[in-house]
């Protein structure tokens, strides 16, 4: 009898292994509790493993917010794989050799091909925010709108009735709700909302009783309105720029400061700024009017037109309560989506896209349930025959299809499979939801529970209006389609991340497991466990954003979700709760109501408005300014308040919640809008931190806070953000969004969206990390006590990350906003703040990359197009900026080559110069092209950064350059 090969001998052993340790992890998984989410540091194998072994530092299996294994357990697994490569060469070998056992040489090509593997892994596996090259199929064609101005103000007023729009914040806001929703002192035990009132801001046509009686007679309405519109007419005509410009919002701002006070003034328009620092000061006291009473800068976060269509279904498919949303939204929602559709009949992705079929279908569904009769319009005509073209509404991407699933218009087997039983899986495995990024999963969550409950709205099969969309989005009777194959069809225009084949035999697999007979048993006994699953989950996300949830999308799913938990009752009080919540999504512009990309983008703008006051030398000079951001600033920090405490949020922050729902700590963190959305950023905690430092210098804000009149923010709350910031860290030494790196590259095979890029994990991004890492080295300079060895470790690991993601063109990609100057602000500035020298390679490659993009009029300017398409669209400036540049970008270029003290000063004279140019006569600039952009292909508008960023950079040139850059300016030719 033949002896057992030894190569068997060797495979069982590392079988064992393989399972010894997976169940060692998974029974350990997020053990102890009061370590989860701390990473055993260390620079080297050993001071790893002792970091845990000795300082117990991280829980001993499988850690959920981190996404990994303990390092014991991972060298366990390397172990077993490394033996099973090892048993497979030896196997190899044994077949081909009849001497003794070739052990050695097995032993030896294993360590060969795994060593290289994992340190090619290490050095290239990570799976860090890398865009790729410039892509082949660039975008083709561009939006084109008919030429024609409309006033909204002027198309909805009839005498009898005129509609008064207001923006009402904070405490505001929250009474305008209660009234809404009849919640009073007696009845709020049920439906109320929650949460601190700091930075809401919703549109509302309730007058406020002091407001009403005002006499705003004597305020300049004509100047006040010039002022309001950035440099355009009042009204608003997409084919001169489909950005609005926040006309509404701006005139309301400057018409409440000047009724404030006597003393407040508009600032002198006949008067042109002789110096950098006087235009930012004029600059400063413009946007000093937009301040909000609690503090901050609210303003127009629209932008994508996949939004509301959502919140338009989602009413709808809920019998359309009037409390949600009323005639005057609804009338103004309309108007948006009609102005905004282009000569094509179309709608584009967001407001400066080509028309997609995912805009389009989704704005023409959402058009048409506002008005039931308004099918023979033109504008619905038009966009009718621009779907029936591209082959009606199956043509559409998967996201477009989900909302008509829900509405009733496609049937659900038209959509690939969102199987909610993916949650029941152990969390180690390495396609588990919750190692996606934040945005993702809470999007697939609510997803995966309306697709495994099947909802339909209720009288879908009733409701005549259904009946004539099922016959108006196809090019075939409604009834004849063969759902099945039309699951992987998507038109060219929308797809900008084809799904690979591998995703769509996994999609044909699940379909047969939603189908197969066979499968049933046993998908009927999981679904019920993953639905109610994901109804715990989506209810602990409920509680922890205070109902706002962290995005658009899931905002309106988990609503429907909601509602068909409570079994189709609206009154249910999780229901109220939620609808209570829509406004915060909603904005009033001079184009009509959209949904905005974010509750808002209050403490982003705040935070980064205060460092560019503080960077010109004028806290002081603005006093009012600066205490009232101090005051949003310290409400605004997550849970750290009396107010944010005393809600459910604060519960769920405990160690159990977090694991139960991959919840990183919040504690401390800024987030992006406000304390109620609750959702903490690293770069949000990073600006927030070093907008409260910035303060700290402020001799009137000390002094508030020593006569009591400003609440004062503990230096525990520092160590709290600072507890943040170095928690966030990546094992990559970078920083992702919300949350530490849970996944790996390859997971963006299984991206099924078709519209969005590289939004399966969270990264690490040069933004986020150059953020975090000067919040920490700020921080350890004013308080260099605390943390000093890890904080330290922290900014080398994060220098040497930002050096890693330099492109060879010595610039940086930005992911969040358009688009190469973004990056190279974000990526000069951390590297310098970090200690490298301004005359190292990588900022000198980076000075000559912003240098050679300087236009000839001496600005910069580049369009979303530049993240599109990962190539620098040199003229994409060319229609909605000036010849070309925009302020914006020309704001990024210069904060980043005065960071690195270019020495090239006669370009950052005229850079300056192109600045003071552009600069409206009220001290505003006008709102050029859509700034900020997500998932590589949405562009999102901030309407803050035409009056941050060239404040800042005047103040950052005037204090690095000085006297050099006093020349004369140069009029415009
Ligand atoms: C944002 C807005 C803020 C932005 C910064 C803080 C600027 C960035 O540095 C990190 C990423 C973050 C937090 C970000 C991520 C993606 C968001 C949340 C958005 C662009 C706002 C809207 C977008 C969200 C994904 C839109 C909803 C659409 C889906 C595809 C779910």
């Amino acid at each position: 009898m033949s002896s057992v090969p030894q190569s068997i001998y060797l495979f069982s052993t590392s079988i064992l292994l393989l399972v010894s340790s997976l169940s060692i992890g998974h029974i350990t998984s997020s053990y102890p509790l009061s370590q989860l989410g701390a990473r055993p540091n260390g620079s080297t194998l050993l001071s790893w493993c002792t970091s845990q072994f000795l300082q117990q530092k991280g829980v001993v299996g499988y850690d959920v917010i981190q996404g990994a294994f303990s390092p014991w357990i991972r060298i366990l697994l390397h172990t077993s794989l490394y033996i099973a490569t090892w048993s497979f060469f030896l196997f190899l070998m044994e077949c081909t050799s009849t001497d003794s056992p070739p052990l050695v040489t097995s032993f030896a090509s294993t360590t060969i091909l795994y060593g290289t593997i994992f340190f090619y892994n290490i050095k290239y596996g990570g799976a860090v925010s890398d865009p790729g090259n410039a892509r082949s199929d660039k975008i083709r064609r561009k939006p084109q709108w008919t030429d024609v101005k409309t006033n909204f103000t002027q198309v909805f007023t009839n005498t009898s009735n005129t509609v008064k729009w207001r923006c009402a914040v904070a405490e505001d806001s929250h009474t305008v709700t209660k009234c809404r929703f009849g919640v009073s002192e007696d009845n709020n035990e049920k439906v109320n909302i929650t949460g601190e009132p700091a930075g809401r801001q919703i549109w509302t046509t309730l007058q406020r009783k002091d407001e009403e009686s005002k006499d705003e007679s004597k305020l300049e309405e004509d100047a006040i309105m010039e002022m309001a519109c950035g440099g355009r007419e009042v009204g608003f005509n997409p084919s001169k720029n489909p950005n609005s410009c926040d006309q509404i919002f701006r005139a309301q701002q400057i018409k409440s400061y000047l009724s404030i006070s006597p003393n407040h003034t508009l600032p002198c328009t006949k008067t042109k700024p002789n110096t950098p620092l006087e235009a930012a000061k004029k600059a400063i006291h413009f946007y000093s009017m937009l301040q909000t009473e609690d503090g901050h800068w609210a303003g127009d976060y629209g932008g994508p037109h996949f939004l509301m269509p959502g919140v338009i279904i989602a009413w709808y498919v809920m019998g359309r309560p009037d409390e949600m949303l009323d005639k005057h939204q609804c009338n103004m929602m309309m108007h948006y989506i009609t102005v905004h559709q282009q000569t094509d009949g179309g709608w584009g992705t967001h407001i400066e896209s080509p028309s997609t079929m995912f805009g389009t279908v989704l704005n023409y569904v959402a058009l048409r349930l506002l008005d039931p009769h308004n099918k023979h319009t033109p504008v619905c005509q038009k966009a009718r025959s621009f779907i029936t073209e591209q082959g009606g509404a199956i043509m559409a991407s998967s996201w477009a299809k989900f909302w008509l699933c829900l509405l009733g218009c496609m049937e659900w087997e038209g959509h690939n499979s969102v199987p909610p039983e993916m949650w029941l899986l152990p969390n180690w495995i390495p396609f588990h939801p919750g190692r996606l990024w934040c945005h993702c999963r809470m999007v697939y969550l609510p997803m995966g529970y309306l697709y495994g409950a099947r909802f339909v709205y209720p009288n879908a099969e009733t409701d005549a209006l259904i009946a004539s969309l099922r016959e108006e989005l196809y090019t075939e009777p409604y009834e004849s389609i063969a759902w099945d194959q039309t699951r992987h069809l998507v038109a060219p225009m929308d797809n900008y991340s084809p799904i690979p084949w591998v995703m769509e035999f996994l999609q044909n697999c699940l379909a047969l497991y939603e189908r197969w007979f066979i499968f049933q048993p046993f998908k009927n006994w999981v679904r019920k466990k993953a639905l109610k699953f994901s109804v715990e989950y989506m209810d602990a996300e409920d509680l922890s954003t205070n109902y706002i949830d962290i995005g658009p999308v899931n905002k309106a799913l988990n609503m429907v979700s909601a509602y068909h938990a409570a079994g189709n009752n609206v009154k249910e009080p999780k229901v109220q709760k939620h609808m209570m919540r829509i406004p915060d999504y909603l904005w009033l512009a001079e184009d009509g109501m959209k949904m905005q990309g974010y509750n808002g983008s209050q403490c982003w703008d705040t935070s980064f408005a205060i460092q560019a006051v503080y960077e010109c030398g004028l806290l002081d000079e603005f006093p009012d300014l600066s205490k009232k951001v101090w005051a949003y600033l310290e409400r605004t920090q997550i849970l750290s308040t009396e107010v944010s405490q005393d809600t459910p949020a604060f519960q769920g922050e405990s160690a159990l919640n977090r694991s139960k729902y991959y919840r990183h700590v919040s504690l401390g963190g800024w987030p992006f809008s406000t304390s109620a959305h609750g959702w903490p950023i690293s770069d949000c905690t990073g600006e927030g931190l070093k907008g409260v430092l910035s303060l700290q210098h402020s001799r009137v804000v000390k002094e508030s806070i020593q006569d009591g009149k400003l609440n004062d923010i503990s230096m525990k709350r520092l160590y709290d953000a600072v507890n943040v910031l170095l928690m966030y860290q990546n094992e990559d030494g970078g920083w992702a969004t919300y949350e530490n790196n849970r996944g790996f590259g390859w997971y963006e095979q299984l991206n099924p969206s078709e519209v969005f890029g590289d939004i399966m994990i969270d990264y690490s991004y040069v933004e986020c990390s150059m953020a975090s890492l000067t919040g920490l080295v700020e921080f350890h300079e004013m308080y260099p006590d605390h943390r000093v060895d890890e904080i330290s470790a922290a900014v080398r690991r994060g220098r040497d990350f930002m050096k890693s993601i330099q492109r060879e063109d010595g610039s940086w990609y930005g992911s969040w906003a358009c688009c190469f100057t973004y990056g190279c602000w974000f990526g000069i500035e951390g590297l310098i703040k970090a200690g490298e020298l301004n005359t190292s390679p990588a900022i000198q490659r980076c000075c000559a990359f912003l240098l050679s993009k300087q236009r000839e009029n001496g600005g910069w300017g580049e369009d979303f197009t530049s993240c599109y398409d990962k190539d620098y669209a040199m003229n994409g400036m060319k229609d909605y900026g000036d010849d070309g540049s925009g302020v914006v970008n020309t704001g990024w270029a210069l904060l980043a080559l005065s960071a690195a003290k270019c020495d090239d000063v006669e370009a950052i004279r005229k850079g300056v110069q192109y600045l003071m140019r552009r600069q409206l006569p009220c001290g505003d600039w006008p709102q050029e092209g859509i700034a900020g952009v997500f998932n590589r292909s949405c562009g999102i508008t901030y309407t803050a950064y035409r009056n941050v960023f060239p404040i800042w950079a005047l103040g950052r040139c005037v204090t690095t350059y000085g006297d050099a850059l006093n020349e004369e300016v140069k009029e415009e030719k």
